[in-house]
């Protein structure tokens, strides 16, 4: 691998708020911008020596931090954790000639670092890269496993077939969506049990619950999981005909969060024959799971007029709420999710797995060898 010709800064811990925060400076200018902007208390004594210090830009001191020297033209910064910090930081570091690289690139900085040690090298940059947008084990475990096993082990295997190749390619909407989670929308009319189903999903109070219609204004929305599948939940107001005021705007906010949604669960009840266009309206959307609420209310022999496929709930007994979660799962394509399966998570991958699979159907057996070598990132240039 040749040595980076840009000098590059990398956050390589989470872009949320946390307690400190550390960006990898790498390339030939890694040693003078390093000095350009950190004043150390002591001296530097030499290579990958630790010093506590001040970032600063000019007299301004942004921050204190921890430095190393430079080793293989490799500088790490420990600043603290607020995202503005991290910010601000970067943008300096821009100023005096650093490239900034953003999430889910191969990542110039922790190429440098792999280039000594990391076997995959390329996969390697981008599970690294990737495992700081992860918020469940269940996406920790499947970014990690292509890293030796999945879809290295598959772009490593001596008898490799195009269909092999393509299903692992075609895996990388599901890989996506454990990074950036689905958006799933409880929309229904008022009063319906709305909130106390969200609650119910969330395993804790996050909603206003009460007796009267119109409890929910403005939308609730909350990052949660279904077995491990990560999803973000959105609670919204009633919906309904007529609204005036600032029922009206919670009802228009409400219908914003439908059009977005990946996936809505429609939530109705008994009695709800004055909402039928509005319920119909609904479940028009292209991906729409029925559920009727407050089942508790209603004896089994009175649910035969549920349209097929909806799922009785009760956010009181909690009665149904599994079965909500698993079809969550299935409704996005979870249910047969193997963490330990050949995915592939970057398009760069995809790509290159879709152009092997194309080689290997002409015939042309090393070509397909090179494009995996290349997805490695083993011995080809990046
Ligand atoms: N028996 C029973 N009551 C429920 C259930 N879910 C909600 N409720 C009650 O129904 C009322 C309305 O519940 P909410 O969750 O606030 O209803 P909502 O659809 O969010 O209402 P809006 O935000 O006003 O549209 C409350 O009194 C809840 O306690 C349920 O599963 N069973
Ligand atoms: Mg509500």
């Amino acid at each position: 691998m040749n040595a980076p010709t840009t000098t590059s800064a990398s956050l390589v811990t989470s872009p949320a708020r946390g307690g400190i925060a550390v960006i990898v400076l790498t390339g030939p200018d890694a040693g003078r911008v390093m000095r350009e902007i950190f004043r150390p208390r002591s001296p530097v004594a030499g290579e990958g020596h630790l010093s506590l210090g001040r970032i600063v830009r000019g007299d301004e001191v942004l921050d204190e931090a921890i430095v190393s020297a430079p080793v293989d033209d490799i500088v790490e910064i420990n600043i603290h954790g607020g995202p503005h910090v991290a910010r601000t930081v970067l943008s300096l570091l821009a100023e005096r000639g650093a490239q900034i690289v953003a999430d889910c690139r191969i990542d110039p900085a922790l190429a440098a670092v792999r280039k000594r040690e990391m076997h995959n090298p390329a996969v390697a940059g981008e599970v690294l890269s990737a495992l700081r947008l992860v918020s469940t084990p269940l996406a920790a475990s499947a970014v990690s496993a292509q890293w030796s096993g999945g879809l290295s082990a598959l772009a490593n295997s001596p008898q490799v077939e195009a269909a092999s190749l393509r299903a692992a390619a075609d895996s990388l909407g599901l890989m996506k969506r454990l990074l950036a989670p689905a958006e799933v929308v409880i929309a229904g009319p008022p009063n319906v049990g709305k909130s106390a189903l969200a609650n119910a999903l969330l395993g804790r109070n996050v909603s206003i619950v009460s007796a009267g219609p119109g409890t929910t204004r403005d939308w609730v929305r909350t990052l949660t999981d279904a077995d491990g599948m990560p999803f973000w939940l959105t609670d919204t107001a009633g919906l309904w005909e007529d609204a005036e005021g600032i029922d009206a705007e919670a009802v228009r906010r409400a219908w914003k969060c439908v059009e977005s949604a990946d996936l809505l669960i429609c939530v109705t009840a008994r009695n709800d024959a004055e909402y039928a266009d509005l319920i119909d309206r609904l479940r028009a959307t292209p991906n729409v799971l029925n559920v009727a609420g407050k089942c508790d209310l209603i004896p089994p022999e009175d649910r035969s007029d549920y349209i097929d496929g909806t799922l009785p709930v009760s956010a009181r007994t909690l009665d149904g709420i599994e079965a909500l979660r698993l079809a969550i799962r299935r409704k996005s394509g979870f249910d047969k999710f193997d963490p330990t399966s050949a995915m592939a998570f970057t398009d760069r991958q995809a790509d290159l797995l879709a152009a092997a699979a194309e080689l290997l159907d002409q015939g042309d057996t090393n070509g397909a060898k090179s494009k995996l070598k290349n997805l490695l990132g083993c011995g080809c240039p990046q």
